[in-house]
């Protein structure tokens, strides 16, 4: 069947076509992607290093992360079966880790979502890549250390082999000297200091990434029984304005309190009965782990506007996709 295009719309379609080359076309490009890969590589090696299990990412699962906000639903159908795009591998690497042979894994996980266009948003692409771990046994101060780890040997990794690319990209490096640890703040803190935009207020303010606690978010992400009501969840926050670059959690693994907390956020339970069925037969193990946004730390590293700007080809939500 032919594809025929109204002269008018082919006319804005063209624009669109001529912006995307020069996307592609910008001189910045080819050192924000050294630097990007400069940072893959050095996350490889300290994963290597610390004997941390490499797993290949999956793109379409029967169950995928539930993200307690709002994007569009993307699904699939193979053989007679639905599968989702995934949001977030969250749930495979719980049940991955069910393996006793199995203990600390990570993904370098490609994720769509589909997010909704909102004013302003210079943080969001609708399909990203994220350095994606999980721990058998952690707990959150566990991973915090090895994150802090993790983004100090990667910074000064950058900072030692990316000198031209700096120099090219005119900006220095000194938002890349980190001191570890980082500080930790909870949600209600820096709400009660700086009102509802206390993320970007406090980023915009803050010199070093620190820690965010604390988040009512999604049922996989542990309550603290001690403490009801708080969650044993964080983000990272990147300093200068450059906001999350990071979340996780210790992990609900217990049958009775995944079922309380699916009940409280509504979550289908049947879409996730075989999941549901592992944690009744104790077969969740406990874990932590956490997320960071591999363009978001390329865009803090590079000091870019905007995410899209480290992009080749152009994800920000409500534009006109060409290709
Ligand atoms: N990767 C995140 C985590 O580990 C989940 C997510 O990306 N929504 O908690």
């Amino acid at each position: 069947m032919k594809t025929y295009v109204l002269k008018d719309e082919r006319k804005k379609e063209l624009e669109v076509l001529d912006k995307a080359l020069e996307k592609i076309g910008r001189k910045e490009l080819p050192y924000i992607l050294r630097v990007q890969q400069a940072i893959l590589k050095a996350v490889d090696e300290y994963m290597y290093k610390k004997e941390i299990t490499r797993i290949m990412p999956l793109m379409i699962a029967p169950i995928t992360d539930t993200l307690n906000h709002d994007v569009e639903e993307c699904e699939v159908k193979y053989e007679g079966q639905k599968f989702d795009i995934t949001k977030s591998m969250i749930f495979h690497k719980q049940i991955m880790l069910s393996s006793p042979y199995l203990d600390k894994i990570y993904i370098v996980s490609p994720n769509v979502r589909l997010e909704q266009q909102e004013e302003g948003d210079k943080r969001h692409l609708f399909e990203f890549t994220q350095v994606d771990l999980e721990f058998k046994n952690a707990d959150m101060d566990d991973i915090f250390e090895f994150e802090e780890g993790l983004m100090k040997y990667v910074f000064d990794y950058v900072k030692k082999e990316c000198v031209d690319e700096f120099k090219a990209l005119g900006i220095g490096t000194s938002h890349l000297d980190i001191s570890i640890p980082f500080k930790r703040y909870t949600t209600q803190e820096l709400k009660a200091k700086y009102g509802d935009d206390f993320e970007e207020r406090a980023s915009a303010e803050a010199t070093q990434p620190f820690w965010l606690i604390n988040h009512k978010r999604e049922f996989y992400d542990a309550e603290d029984l001690e403490k009801p009501g708080t969650y044993r969840n964080y983000d990272l926050i990147w300093p200068r304005g450059y906001i999350e670059g990071l979340s996780g959690g210790e992990r609900e693994y217990k049958y009775d309190r995944i079922l309380t907390r699916m009940r409280e956020l509504d979550v289908d339970e049947g879409a996730f009965r075989n999941y549901i069925q592992l944690a009744k037969d104790g077969k969740i193990p406990k874990t932590a782990g956490a997320g960071f946004g591999v363009e978001r730390m390329t865009r803090f590293v590079c000091q870019q506007k905007e995410i899209d700007d480290v992009t080749v080809f152009t994800r920000k939500p409500g534009q006109t996709y060409l290709f």
